[in-house]
């Protein structure tokens, strides 16, 4: 081999950082990537073209960043998600880069609206709701804390449905986000890792040793496609890498050979459908084996990468945990573990009581979820079908487990079964959280209240079992995009109040605790949300043809549809208002006038939750035309509520709704972006509504309903909702009109599921928890009447709300779980 090429030395070189040569190089790519001219370019070229612009001063970055990182050999983090909901990518990268005013003139230059521009971008909507968001939200805040660290997922060719209405119900359209390409990717081809399934294992004997080795029977090819990270302002760039399916060239070569050319072509089908589509499943995991594909895939080729890329040749997996800690994200990845020991002990020859000592110390587990119903579990059938030998070894580690388990207490039979990571009922199945749980350093919840209950119900023979191993982490938002890209105006109002460091350091917000009092700056923030909300109006006119009334109290509840969430609650609300003002009850004019904003998918199998939709828009078009309310009350639900609609929702936002039952929401993250964008909350004692209230105060938190031992205890005594039916006449009067067909031209039948529904069969007790979430209702409409006062309680909003960065939440997860310092 020759000497090194001089050039090769050379830095990677940055376009220059000026308006000239920003325009230069957009023309060139509208040139010679788009081959257009500027004057031929459609709106999509001129986008694409502004998007290489911009990804190019990145790519320099990340190249510098990429090297960097390979030569520190720090400890680092791979965070394995099969979600992550991106948002809009063009803005948030001209933030990081510092290079919105230059694009902005620049395109102004070329004689075009960067604004015009920003529309065109799809957002890539590869998650279903907080999950996927809060995975978002973490790498952006690991690069900008400098953090090693690399995101793994998957790039599904479908994200999450684009959900429209028809006569009122949703009907799903699919999310073809890169029919026109995407600008942010990098493909690998040359970097793909090849995935086995099916086959079957054998023993064989490795000197005297019993071995197992897994036979597949076939594979498909895993191609990495990058995503650049940029930290905001500190010139780093992290990878975020998503894999897709294609079929390896060997099996169609077969097949080809065969002289079956359809054979070859369904086969290649049946490959890519792995990374085809993103299930919509929020919650209720549906057993699917495509599922349980998808999830192998990506763990398996995240493992291979991570060995190849990034260890050195001879590398002493020993000391492993000093170098990697794999995050596994709700359950989804936690066929990782498995994984990583067939590595371990089949590929590189460990003996299993040395790998599995790796094993533990290189993964932790966040835990997402209360719901006994969304704990993730996999028929032993299908395991053994499709992955054989991560069957064996998922034996191998729950019988050594329960050995442990007997040791400590003793031949239990109840609590072995109950700890057993193979459940026998109904089916033989494997629990992935417990498997997680047994083989992670860490497992963490994501609120206090989430973390304490996990500790105390869902997981608490194993914190028994393994004192310190559980942790809570609460979950935070970025205020890169939440509050600087998605809410300019009052970013700037907080830049002139305390300077520019806020947005790295956002408990810096305390400071706006001092202003709160200032009547001149009240006014200003005042006009920020009126302003917020003319520019929502405008929004929601070209988007959906809506008109929002001027002058009203903004209401709104915007998350996936789902019964704990209870949306019906909320509707219950609106309902009673409505009825009585058209039974005479209450003069309309005496009514606050308020405009609900409803947004919220269903799962497509989710009947209830399909209903209750159907349900918010029959009521929004009987009371929207209804002239006995003049106009007071309003409801809107926009179709297809995503990233991009939240950016504008939220900075308008005057209430924000978090109503679940306590001791159901996990955390929640909206909460969050509300309270930081200056709404103030109405919420129940659940998730980390508690910690906002705590420090928000309540004066300036309108706290209703049961606690969670409250719940329990009306469990425990027998919960008849029929019973707060009779005895509440406002609750009545509200049931009885829905069920009086009064939203359905007549016809009880429609919404009569609904209401038996909560007659019958509340199971999450939306009767019990109506007349204190009634009496709330009115302290907010007392508290609104005095709007300086309202404004006073959103600025301390804002103020004491900086915990919820998830900056913090990354610094927590280092302190208490990763141990990966920031390389800077
Ligand atoms: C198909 C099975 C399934 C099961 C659970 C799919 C998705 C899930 C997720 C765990 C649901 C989810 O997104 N949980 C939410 O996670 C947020 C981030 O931590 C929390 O803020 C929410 O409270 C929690 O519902």
């Amino acid at each position: 081999m020759g000497a090194t090429h001089p050039l090769a030395l050379a830095p990677v070189t940055s376009p220059p950082s000026t308006v000239d040569g920003f325009v230069k190089e957009f023309l060139q790519n509208l040139n010679f990537e788009r081959g257009v001219t500027l004057t031929s370019s459609s709106p999509n070229d001129r986008y694409m073209a502004l998007a290489h612009t911009v990804r190019d001063y990145l790519q320099a970055r990340w190249l510098e960043d990429q090297r960097r990182q390979r030569e520190m050999q720090a400890k680092g983090v791979c965070y394995l998600s099969a979600e992550y909901l991106l948002g809009r990518q063009l803005d948030n990268n001209l933030l990081a880069t510092r290079l919105t005013d230059i694009a902005t003139e620049a395109m102004a230059a070329c004689g075009i609206d960067i604004d015009d521009l920003r529309q065109q971008e799809v957002e890539p909507g590869l998650g279903n709701g907080g999950l996927g968001r809060l995975a978002a939200c973490f790498i952006d805040s690991l690069a900008t804390m400098s953090v090693p660290s690399i995101g793994y997922g998957i790039r599904y060719e479908y994200g999450i449905f684009r959900q429209t209405f028809v006569d009122g119900q949703q009907v799903e359209q699919p999310d073809a986000w890169l029919a026109l390409g995407s600008p942010w990717e990098f493909p690998h081809p040359e970097a793909a890792q090849e995935i086995s399934f099916g086959g079957h294992t054998e023993k064989y004997d490795d000197d005297g040793v019993e071995r197992s080795r897994w036979v597949p029977g076939w594979n498909v090819q895993a191609v990495p496609y990058n995503y650049m990270v940029p930290g905001y302002h500190n010139g780093r760039v992290n990878t975020l890498r998503l894999w897709r399916a294609v079929a390896t060239s060997a099996f169609d070569l077969r097949i080809f050979n065969s002289g079956d050319y359809e054979e070859a072509v369904r086969a290649q089908t049946f490959a890519e459908n792995i990374s085809k589509v993103l299930y919509p499943e929020d919650s209720t995991p549906q057993g699917k084996e495509l599922r349980l594909q998808q999830q192998y895939f990506f763990v398996a080729a995240s493992i291979a990468d991570f060995l190849q890329h990034q260890l050195a040749e001879d590398y002493d997996y020993e000391k492993l945990p000093d170098r990697v800690i794999f995050q596994l994200n709700d359950t989804h990845p936690v066929i990782a573990v498995p994984e990583f020991m067939r590595v371990l002990v089949d590929e590189r020859g460990l003996e299993w009581d040395t790998a599995w000592a790796i094993t533990q110390k290189c993964f932790a587990y966040t835990c997402h979820t209360l719901l006994p119903e969304a704990l993730e579990v996999w028929s032993v059938d299908l395991l053994g079908r499709l992955l054989p030998r991560h069957l064996e070894i998922i034996y191998r580690i729950n019988d050594d487990f329960l050995e442990e388990v007997r040791e400590r207490f003793g031949d239990d039979e109840m609590r072995i079964r109950d700890m057993s990571i193979i459940s026998e009922h109904p089916d033989r199945s494997v629990r992935m959280a417990y498997l997680a749980t047994v083989a992670g350093a860490k497992v963490n919840g994501v609120a206090e209240l989430h973390s304490q209950l996990l500790r105390d119900k869902v997981l608490h023979d194993f914190d028994e079992f393994y004192p310190g191993k559980f942790t809570n982490v609460t979950n935070g938002v970025t205020p890169r995009r939440f509050v600087r890209l998605a809410n300019p105006r009052l970013a700037d109002l907080i830049t002139d109040a305390l300077g520019a460091g806020w947005t790295v350091d956002l408990e810096r917000l305390r400071g706006l605790e001092a202003f709160a009092e200032d009547p001149e700056f009240r006014a200003r923030f005042a006009e920020v949300k009126a302003a917020n909300k003319r520019t929502l109006s405008e929004v929601l006119l070209s988007r959906d043809g809506f008109t929002v009334s001027d002058g009203h109290m903004l209401d709104v509840m915007v998350k996936r549809l789902h019964e704990y969430k209870r949306q019906m609650l909320k509707l219950l609300h609106i309902v009673t208002t409505y009825e009585s003002i058209v039974s005479g009850k209450v003069a309309a004019a005496d009514v606050v006038p308020r405009t609900f904003i409803f947004g919220a998918k269903a799962a497509p199998g989710y009947v209830m939750a399909k209903r209750i939709i159907h349900l918010i828009n029959a009521v929004g078009s009987v009371v929207n035309s209804d002239p006995r309310v003049e106009g007071r009350l309003q409801v809107l639900f926009p179709p297809n509520y995503n990233v991009t609609l939240a950016e504008r929702v939220i900075p308008a936002a005057d209430l924000s709704e978090q109503i679940s039952l306590a001791g159901k929401e996990a955390s929640g993250t909206g909460n969050m972006k509300f309270a930081l964008n200056g709404a103030l909350t109405i919420g129940t004692d659940d998730g980390a509504n508690v910690e906002i209230r705590e420090l928000v105060g309540d004066d300036d938190f309108f706290l209703f309903g049961m606690s969670e031992p409250e719940v329990e205890a009306l469990w425990a005594q027998g919960y008849k909702p029929a019973d707060f039916y009779q005895k509440d006449p406002q609750l009545r009067a509200a049931i009885d009109l829905i069920a009086s067909g009064a939203f359905s031209g007549g016809d009880r039948s429609v919404f009569e599921p609904i209401v038996s529904n909560l007659l019958y069969d509340d199971r999450f007790m939306v009767l019990a928890d109506y007349a204190s979430y009634i009496a709330a209702q009115a302290r907010v409409d007392a508290a609104y009447a005095d709007q300086d006062a309202w404004t006073r309680s959103a600025i301390l909003n804002v103020a004491r709300t900086g915990f919820f960065s998830s900056d913090r939440s990354i610094r927590d997860y280092i302190d208490r779980i990763w141990h990966t310092p920031p390389v800077l």
